[in-house]
């Protein structure tokens, strides 16, 4: 059949590594799952559909240990013979939701024991044993420990009530309402079973331009539906909660935090909400932000709103997940600088239930940002990560751009809050602060395109984000790594070239879009191609000449002191390596600084020079990458040989897109011819 890739990287496909196939069909006789929970059963079942597939032969499901080479998976209280094992100390160590995976011997039969304190936790060490198979490592001698560094690892889908998706490129959204609750699609348990597979937790079903309906008894009973059907695989649901609900489905007046009936009316649409679903994970909020009702509207602050939500899921263990995206309808002197001046203030002031989410860099999910300055700025209040899988503005659902290695520069970045060492990382995961409660968000990249996430690759960004959450200190390029592995091959030719295109990718995006710190240049609105000579909007920052105020004399965004002083809500070590743009990284240089056409960077080149061989250098690599990707023809499946090349061209004819309508246009300041090596425009 066609392999159109929905089975995302859970491709359970005889392997092709001769030797291996031989150790494991030697080595892997059985498995034995005791215990009965939906997830210990869930657990059982995807051993079983992995080894048989993988193996190629029917892994029998045995209930006593007869034979060696037993997958021996429970927890001491629903097994035996994990029991047996007597590794309590060691299954103190990795927490609720972590797990072991041993080779050792259990009544003198060696098995592979998967051990965990709770069923969650043998699901995802039992994913974990299979992705072992599906790279094809030794597992003869194992000894693994794994545990989540960040507690709430969830999933923000932009979805909304008539399914379309708020920046979403990959067809509809999942939830199928009009057929819910009854109807329970398959896609619905291979949705969660991925999310599993890497260890994502949570799922926020709606937009965090809130829709109030999905908080009534019609369609909670519907999410109860979908609560129950990813209950077994660990995942919990969440929703947005619109500030004005009170109002719009509670018949009240107001939704004035501080009045005590509006305070009521959100406990009491707590208690019905968990009467449904019982681990309700709790509301993400967007508030006072492009237009969204807010605790603003009744001048009080983010906290006080914040609280008075916190308050009424407490009782039942809910979190509030509420949004530093704060982006005021009066255009402020800089709006990079709004979140944090809003929000730092506020430190100290949340409930102990509530993280503020925060997201990667202080304007808006550009191709490249640096860190946001509000990571290390508020120590007393757990601060979560919000990424943004969904391609927006890096390409949308047609351009090849692996995330991970952004992400991954953001998380490593030092903020400097409690000396060198306090990365970004380190205040996500709560250990610069100590904070217990932790969490990382992802908006979703996913919708009802037989693949998933529109474009192949788009998976990639999906798994990475999971396995980010679990593990922050992971590197890019081991992520990639395991991904081509399970979702294409583990041929060394064919791991190593897509590696190299994915690792290139995202800085291939970043040259022929935004270079040198360059930003929200994008078309007004859309966000998809080039747009830099947008202006005449009725507020200054939804035009592109606001960011990049280019006039003849240079190009670039001032946020020194001579600026916005943006700079300044970094720490001092950060701060001043902003302020100068000779020590500032020339990945952000215009991000900070206004300079002349004629500053020499690095490379000795002019800024002008430098800009429009960046933007060649964007197209130069996407050619790289069908040049690349042309050469795996045969050795990936023709339906996804086919659809990534087809899209690799539609990158390439954007990417000199950008470049042609980017470069033309900002000549018109600088008046210099483009230097050698730029292509012409036609
Ligand atoms: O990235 C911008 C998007 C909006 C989005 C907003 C937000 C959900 O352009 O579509 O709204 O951010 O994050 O709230």
């Amino acid at each position: 059949y066609a392999e159109d890739g929905y089975r995302l990287w859970l491709r359970y496909d005889q392997l092709n590594d001769a030797a291996r196939l031989k150790d494991y069909r030697k080595a892997i006789s059985g498995i034995l799952v005791d215990g009965d929970s939906p997830t210990l059963l869930a657990a059982e079942k995807e051993l079983k559909m992995g080894l048989d597939g993988l193996l190629g032969k029917a892994v029998p499901l045995t209930e006593k240990l007869t034979r060696k080479g037993a997958i021996v998976a429970g927890t001491p209280e629903s097994s035996p013979l994990i029991r047996s094992l007597n590794i309590n100390d060691k299954l103190q160590e990795v927490g609720e939701e972590g797990y072991l995976i041993l080779s050792t011997t259990i009544n003198g039969k060696k098995v592979t024991a998967i051990a965990a304190n709770t069923a969650v936790g043998v699901l995802y060490g039992s994913f974990h044993f299979l992705r072992l198979l599906q790279t094809t490592q030794d597992i003869s001698r194992l000894s693994i420990s794994s545990s989540p560094k960040t507690e709430h690892r969830v999933l923000n889908h932009w979805d909304n009530l008539d399914r379309t998706v708020e920046r979403g490129y990959a067809g509809f959204s999942l939830w199928d309402w009009h057929k819910l609750p009854d109807y329970i699609d398959q896609r619905y348990i291979d949705y969660a079973r991925a999310n599993a597979s890497i260890g994502i937790n949570g799922t926020v079903l709606t937009n965090v331009n809130a829709n109030a309906l999905v908080l009534t008894e019609e369609y909670l009973i519907k999410v109860k539906a979908l609560a129950d059907a990813f209950r077994p695989y660990g995942l919990k649901v969440y929703l947005t909660a619109r500030f004005s609900a009170p109002i719009e489905i509670g018949g009240l007046k107001t939704a004035d935090p501080v009045d005590p009936q509006v305070q009521q009316w959100w406990k009491d649409k707590a208690s019905e909400i968990y009467s449904h679903i019982p681990d309700f994970g709790g509301f993400l909020v967007k508030a006072d932000s492009e237009g969204q009702p807010g605790p603003h509207n009744y001048k009080r602050t983010h906290a006080e709103g914040a609280n008075m939500l916190a308050d009424a899921v407490a009782p039942h263990k809910g979190i509030v997940m509420w949004r530093a995206f704060v982006y005021s309808h009066e255009a402020p002197d800089d709006r990079a600088k709004q979140a944090y001046n809003e929000f730092k203030p506020l430190d100290g002031k949340f409930r102990d239930n509530v993280l503020v989410q925060v997201k990667n860099g202080a304007i808006d999910f550009q191709p490249r940002e640096p860190f946001h300055p509000l990571f290390g700025a508020m120590p007393e209040t757990p601060l979560m990560m919000e990424f943004q899988i969904t391609q927006e503005y890096l390409g949308q659902g047609t351009h090849l751009a692996y995330l991970a290695p952004m992400w991954e520069e953001v998380l490593d970045a030092d903020t400097y809050a409690k000396g060198k060492g306090s990365t970004v990382a380190k205040v996500v995961d709560g250990s610069l602060d100590n904070h217990s409660l932790s969490a990382m968000a992802g908006v979703a990249n996913i919708g009802t395109d037989r693949n998933w996430t529109g474009h192949q690759f788009g998976q990639a960004n999906w798994y990475a984000f999971g396995r980010l959450a679990w593990n922050p200190y992971l590197s890019s390029e081991e992520i990639a790594e395991e991904w081509i592995k399970m979702t294409f091959s583990n041929k060394e030719e064919v791991v190593s070239a897509i590696k190299t295109m994915m690792l290139n990718s995202h800085e291939a995006v970043v040259n022929y879009m935004t270079p040198l710190g360059l930003h929200h240049i994008m078309g007004w609105s859309h966000h998809y191609g080039p747009g830099a000579w947008i202006k005449d909007k009725h507020r200054a920052d939804w035009t592109s000449v606001y960011y990049h105020k280019a006039d003849e004399n240079g190009v670039g965004f001032d946020r020194t002191k001579t600026g916005s002083n943006a700079v300044a809500q970094y720490f001092p070590p950060v701060e001043e390596e902003f302020s100068n743009p000779e020590k500032t990284p020339e990945k952000y240089l215009l991000w900070f600084h206004h300079l002349p056409w004629d500053y020499k960077v690095e490379s000795g080149r002019t800024l002008w020079d430098e800009l429009a061989l960046r933007y060649q250098s964007g197209v130069d690599t996407v050619r790289q990458m069908q040049r690349t990707w042309d050469a795996l023809e045969g050795k990936v499946d023709p339906e996804r040989f086919r659809h990534v090349k087809t899209f690799l061209e539609i990158q390439e004819k954007d990417a000199e897109w950008w470049r042609d309508a980017t470069l033309l246009y900002f000549q018109t300041f600088s008046k210099r011819p483009l230097p050698e090596g730029v292509e012409k425009p036609t």
